[in-house]
């Protein structure tokens, strides 16, 4: 047993999602032990001690949404599961839930296997997988319902944009929502009307708009309002909960937020790149800079954009943050030089959220430590059914620990962060809120800036079906909630021939 197996965390203070309390932290074979104050370990020897006197104690951070050497757009994502997960431990963040994407056509479960081959044996810490539903047919129901059963998959996504690549229509979301629901599941969605999108973008090449520009124009936040609106009537119709993915924009942020408030069951997931930057960098003169910023949907050029999420996300009509990672250095931009519709679409964040969130979110005043904690670790736990084993800190819980510096600051770069990718969208930004030792799965895997990481030692984290956080309301309305018909005489009166 290695001394990094046993860890003292002393004289911090712990912050869960619904309290804070000052206390010790005992760690061993990857679990938390003991909490109290003054803890004294049995046996002291070759225990770490960390002191975190004047230091914030929380659950690592969990990102619900990172895309690691996917194949797409021609290229494949420069940040696979190494430096991917090496990045996100150095930023605090001790899970990620990456995505199987099979492509239309072909079996959802032989992607999964795919991506579980790719992970495996590379993830410097604990990871889950979302399946993408693209295309329908009983096949893909049977193995929607093989991959709940036997494989840990509680999460689909859907996507309505990416014409002809992903895409599914109405009456796909309809079987495929209704299939979520009757396993347990929780639907997510890719949501921006992707035939708009399609109409949009020849609209703008033919105006000889080839640029960056191009892409946010062609794609307005109306069309990912309406797609918004659209999914959560869809899933609302057959009472299936659901999971807006990579929410960037107000319009969308209101309707997510009026929905919750008429009872709805949706969640909505801002990532780091809307709660810390804005579209307006798609006007940028410098093409590179412009197209590093080209994702989907994409950053709204509205600058208060940014502010107005982070307030949903304190108030809880927003729950969760990921950053959808889907990193491309400029090379691979380039595929995309002269048409806006070929720049391979993603950007970085999952090193910098926790501290994107921490400056924008907690040190501007907008939401507390608690709140924090909650949208960048336990409402993650929560939704996908892995709390208090994952976003807690609490004796049983995995020792998956931040220990975060709240005054400290540090200016994100390029130049100085772990991921592959040549640019950082936050490029100079200075954040209060800086993890000073992150512990994935019982080990110290960085401290004071230097990595500890083993690939491979992460592990796969299957997730049962029917979280009770998500489908306590779900199966009760089953229950009360029927429509059901009126009693009334038949009618005897004429009745016209047709012809
Ligand atoms: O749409 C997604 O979430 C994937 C394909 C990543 N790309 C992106 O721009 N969001
Ligand atoms: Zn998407
Ligand atoms: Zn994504």
């Amino acid at each position: 047993m290695s001394s990094q197996d046993r860890i003292l965390i002393k004289g911090g203070k712990i912050v869960n999602d619904d309290q804070s309390l000052f206390a010790d932290v005992y760690v061993e074979d990857g679990l938390i032990k003991d909490i109290g104050t003054n803890l004294r370990p049995s046996r002291p020897e070759g225990v770490k001690v960390i002191n975190a006197s004047g230091k914030l104690v929380m659950p690592g951070g969990i990102d619900t949404h990172t895309h690691f050497q996917f194949p797409f757009m021609g290229s494949h994502s420069i940040d696979d599961f190494f430096q991917g997960t090496k990045a996100a431990v150095a930023g605090g963040t001790t899970m990620i839930i990456d995505f199987a994407i099979p492509r239309k056509g072909c079996s959802l479960i032989e992607a999964f296997d795919t991506w579980r081959g790719w992970a495996d044996p590379k993830v410097c810490c604990d990871y889950a997988l979302h399946v993408a539903v693209t295309w329908w047919s009983d096949k893909v129901k049977e193995e929607m319902e093989i991959l709940v059963r036997d494989k840990g998959v509680n999460s689909f996504k859907m996507f309505m944009a990416y014409k002809d690549l992903y895409m599914v229509h109405d009456l796909e979301l309809y079987l495929a929502f209704t299939c979520c629901k009757d396993i347990g599941a929780i639907a997510q969605v890719h949501a921006e009307n992707g035939d708009l999108i399609s109409e949009g973008a020849k609209k703008m090449l033919s105006l000889g708009i080839t640029g960056p520009e191009g892409h946010e124009l062609c794609r307005p936040e109306e069309v990912e309002a309406e797609a918004t609106q659209r999914a959560i009537t869809i899933a609302n119709s057959v009472n299936c909960p659901l999971f807006v993915v990579h929410v960037m924009s107000k319009s969308a942020g209101k309707i997510i937020a009026n929905a919750r408030r008429e009872g709805k069951v949706v969640f909505g997931e801002p990532i780091a790149a809307c709660l810390g930057t804005d579209g307006t960098n798609y006007w940028h003169k410098d093409w590179c800079h412009a197209a590093a910023h080209v994702m989907g949907p994409p950053l709204r050029p509205d600058p208060t954009t940014p502010k107005y999420l982070m307030q949903l996300l304190a108030n809880d009509d927003l729950s969760v943050t990921g950053t959808d990672n889907c990193t491309f250095s400029t090379n691979q931009k380039a595929l995309g030089k002269d048409d806006f519709t070929k720049i391979p679409n993603g950007v970085n964040g999952v090193e910098d959220r926790m501290s994107v969130i921490w400056e924008k979110g907690v040190h501007s005043g907008i939401m507390d430590e608690n709140r924090y904690v909650a949208v960048t670790s336990s409402n993650a736990a929560r939704i996908f059914n892995m709390y208090p084993r994952k976003g807690k800190i609490a004796v049983g819980s995995d020792a998956d620990i931040v220990i975060w510096d709240p005054q400290a600051t540090r200016t994100i770069s390029a130049k100085t962060h772990h991921q592959a990718v040549n640019f950082n969208i936050f490029e100079g930004m200075v954040c209060h809120g800086v993890p000073l030792v992150t512990i994935a799965g019982g080990k110290v895997v960085y401290e004071n800036g230097v990595l500890h990481v083993v690939p491979g030692h992460g592990k796969y984290i299957p997730r049962k079906p029917f979280a009770e956080y998500v489908y306590s309301r779900v199966l009760k309305r089953d229950e009360v909630c029927q429509p059901v018909p009126v009693k009334r005489q038949p009618y005897k009166g004429d009745v016209i021939q047709v012809k």
